[in-house]
């Protein structure tokens, strides 16, 4: 699939706001695909691609995580903020035809994270958690680790996150713990 394909197709799928982070998010994965070696069109496309079933109905997004044979069905026992990740994988393979492993995986994983995530999947999702029209508290420090390590910048994300979701007490993941602990003490490798 062609990034401009990509592009008018979550147009209609997604409103304004959603529509314009995605286009960051795609433009923020190649930079850092170019800054730490990874394949730019690739990290364009799943960053355009990342959130295109962001909207659809619950009922809908569990449908294609339990259609799908590969998709843990785990995820329906925690947070439905979890299922447009890997339903959005689901969904660009089954009817986008997107047959690129990786970037399917960068999709899947780009909320949670998981453990022994390759290069792509940490750009998705450094890249969905730091494009331009993100202003949460702190994303200036996720921002700036991430011009010159990606483990520390993604390590300072999992940190932050999972620091909030305790805050708000609420379930984590366990793949965003694994994603963590895999990274605790590695930041300076890259
Ligand atoms: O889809 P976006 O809003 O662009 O960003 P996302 O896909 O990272 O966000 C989904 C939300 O899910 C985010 O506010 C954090 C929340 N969340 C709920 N449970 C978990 C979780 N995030 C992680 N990493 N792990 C969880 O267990
Ligand atoms: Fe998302
Ligand atoms: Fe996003």
């Amino acid at each position: 699939m062609k990034i401009e394909e990509a592009q008018s197709t979550i147009r209609e799928m997604l409103p304004d706001k959603r529509y314009r982070h995605s286009l960051g998010v795609s433009e923020t994965a190649g930079k850092l695909a170019a800054r730490f070696g990874a394949d730019v069109d690739k990290a364009r496309l799943a960053g355009m691609l990342h959130d295109i079933v962001k909207y659809f109905p619950d009922k809908k997004l569990k449908q294609l995580i339990e259609q799908h044979p590969n998709i843990s069905n785990e995820y329906l026992s925690y947070s439905n903020n979890l299922w447009h990740a890997p339903a959005g994988a689901a969904y660009v393979e089954q009817t986008l035809g997107v047959k690129d492993r990786d970037i399917l995986n960068a999709i899947i994983y780009h909320t949670t994270g998981k453990k022994d995530m390759t290069r792509l999947e940490k750009i998705i999702f450094l890249a969905d958690y730091i494009e331009p029209g993100r202003d949460f508290p702190g994303v200036e420090d996720v921002r700036k680790a991430a011009e010159n390590s990606l483990d520390e910048a993604v390590f300072e994300e999992l940190w932050r996150t999972i620091t909030h979701l305790l805050d708000q007490h609420q379930r984590v993941y366990p793949d965003t713990f694994f994603a963590y602990n895999d990274l605790v003490g590695s930041q300076n490798n890259q």
